[in-house]
């Protein structure tokens, strides 16, 4: 197993569309324990392939209390099952630091590819549809902070970008 690294905002390649996942093999397992690794070592409770750098269609979310639930998504496609909203403080491996409230349909119906290329189907509310949308969100290149102000995204990204400067100079 081993931690990947994780691209921080504003990377550009956060931005790239994920291709679906064609195969399901013992290569994508090995990368979806590296995910797992890397997320539960942040420690997160999300993490989309894109933030890895790997531009496939693929999310491990565990938000049990333990961190002993770790769900798997390949290929995921979402019906939102409701009108009403939920708002969640939101935040991401690659957006350190930064938490913000985002408002989000609170229902929602997830069906994906397990880790072993079965399919399956979730019906999810509360924070894990939050955290769903906010995962799959990644694969279509869209972050957190797209749903702020302009305001709001620009001060997060002259912060990290000092940050990104000092960290390199180090
Ligand atoms: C997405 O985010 C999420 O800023 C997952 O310094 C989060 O795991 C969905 C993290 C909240 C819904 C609600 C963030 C770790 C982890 C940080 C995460 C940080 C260290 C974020
Ligand atoms: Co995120």
């Amino acid at each position: 197993m081993a931690k990947l690294e994780i691209l921080e905002f504003p990377d550009p390649r956060l931005r790239t569309i994920a291709k679906p996942v064609d195969q399901v093999d013992d290569a994508l397992r090995a990368l979806i324990d590296d995910m797992l690794e890397t997320m539960y070592a942040a420690p997160g409770i999300g993490l989309a392939a894109t933030q890895i750098n790997f531009h496939k269609q693929l999310i491990v979310i565990d938000i049990s209390e333990e961190s002993n639930e770790p769900l798997v998504f390949i290929n995921p496609r979402l019906k939102v099952l409701d009108d009403e909203l939920a708002e969640y403080d939101e935040g991401c491996l690659s957006v350190p630091g930064f938490y913000e409230t985002v408002s989000r349909p609170s229902r929602v119906k997830v069906n994906a590819l397990d880790r072993n290329g079965e399919p399956f189907e979730m019906i999810a509310d509360g924070l894990l549809a939050t955290c769903i949308q906010h995962e799959m969100d990644h694969l279509n290149g869209k972050l957190f902070v797209d749903y702020l102000s302009t305001l709001k995204r620009q001060r997060i990204r002259s912060k990290l970008e000092k940050a990104h400067k000092l960290a390199m100079a180090e």
